[in-house]
């Protein structure tokens, strides 16, 4: 069977102007009038603004008419909330690593050579816990031709389509990262791989944290940089992404680039949300997603795996749960001075997924995605308070995941 290139448009509501989104698909009947290409958008005199190549999609500035019509309607293009966390004063030991059997699980794994993609708000790559922790894109290391520094040369050494990005991409402001825009990334990035101290740990100290941050500092972002979070990701060597954040809409252009990260043989690590809701009945995305690749993530609140109140959860769309209460973790560096909070909330509790995750990959390094989120779903610790609200009825157990 031939293919060609179908067509879709869907409305991107955009302040200040209209803008549609065009998609291209290869996966339209023949006799389906289609726009040929991009050139044929181009010769309609729509200026492209915005693009996400790997999925087809193409972002213009104005309306146009061509010789197709809509086959696919995308839904409105929105904006993604963070899943808000509660924050606490009170500092707690990250009692989470007694909880999954962490310091058992290190006799046999750290998570190293496993990189893990932060999809948030940013990360403080200063923070001394972290510093040591930081994925750096081996492509802007080094000097180039001219004897010039590669992170710092104005140039994408790499090729990848971004200059100097040495630990990620920040797509709100369209520039390396590093930095965060909040605080909620860089905790979320302690809970993955802080470096060992008397205070903290993450559950996986030697893996490497890869930034890629499209949330602002009020906690939202759009849904087609939340998308760009995850090619970037899924191209540049991540083989696990966290998600902690989401909302009640469907998305459909989240979904799509999850599908490309299964392509690329990743596992996406994501909340549940915080709206004591099952769902199952009432969805959450992307958690609430059909795709294999995901691993849907529940709060716990003690070290019996109590369900936390807060927390979401369901029968079939939340599969395992985890510590996600009064998490004590990395806040960004103010005035060179390293900050921790103790924040609440299943966006705490997915990082310690991904930690194992990363544990798990580590030592297992010929595993395929699907062989890595098996063991961690074969190995959990039931609990009673998860019957019948995660898939596994349990807790995530890091020692249990990587000791067979
Ligand atoms: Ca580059
Ligand atoms: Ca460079």
């Amino acid at each position: 069977m031939k293919y060609i290139l179908a067509f879709s448009t869907l409305l991107f509501a955009q302040i200040g102007h209209a803008t549609n989104v065009y998609k291209f698909t290869a996966s339209y009947p023949e006799n389906t009038q289609v726009a040929a290409s991009t050139r044929e958008l181009a010769l309609s005199g729509a200026k492209i603004i915005d693009s996400i190549p790997q999925l087809g999609i193409y972002v213009t500035e104005t309306a146009v008419t061509l010789n197709s019509r809509n086959f696919l309607d995308l839904g409105e293009v929105k904006t993604i909330s963070l899943i808000t966390p509660n924050e606490d004063s009170r500092a707690k030991q990250p009692w989470g690593l007694t909880a999954i059997h962490a310091n058992e699980a290190w006799t046999i794994s750290t998570g190293a050579g496993v990189v893990v993609a932060v999809s948030d708000t940013g990360v403080d790559s200063n923070h001394p816990d972290l510093e040591k922790s930081m994925w750096r894109n081996p492509g802007e290391m080094g000097t180039d031709a001219n004897g010039n520094d590669k992170t710092s040369n104005g140039i994408d050494d790499d090729n990848n389509g971004y200059v100097d990005d040495v630990f990620g991409w920040n797509f709100v402001k369209n520039k390396p990262s590093g930095k965060d825009n909040h605080y909620h990334g860089t905790h979320v990035s302690g809970t993955i791989a802080a470096q060992p101290t008397k205070k903290l740990s993450g559950v996986a100290p030697d893996a490497k944290i890869m930034d890629v941050s499209f949330l602002g500092g009020s906690g939202s972002g759009s849904e087609i940089n939340g998308a760009k979070t995850i090619i970037y990701a899924a191209d540049n060597g991540a083989k696990i992404i966290n998600c902690s954040w989401g909302d009640a809409g469907k998305n459909q252009i989240i979904q799509d680039a999850i599908l490309y990260a299964q392509q690329k043989g990743v596992l996406v690590v994501v909340a549940a949300g915080n709206s004591k809701l099952n769902t199952d009945r009432k969805p959450f995305f992307p958690s609430s997603i059909d795709l294999d690749n995901i691993v849907s993530v529940g709060a716990t609140s003690g070290i019996k795996h109590t369900k936390a109140s807060f927390s979401n959860y369901g029968a079939t769309t939340v599969d395992v749960a985890a510590p996600g209460y009064k998490i004590y973790s990395t806040a960004p560096t103010s005035n060179k001075t390293p900050r921790y909070k103790t924040l609440s909330g299943t966006s705490m509790a997915s990082p310690h997924v991904a930690g194992v995750a990363a544990l798990l990959w580590s030592a297992n390094p010929g595993f395929n995605w699907q062989q890595v989120k098996n063991r961690l779903l074969e190995t959990t610790q039931p609990s009673k308070y998860w019957k019948k609200k995660n898939l596994t009825e349990g807790a995530i157990d890091a020692y249990a995941a990587v000791k067979k």
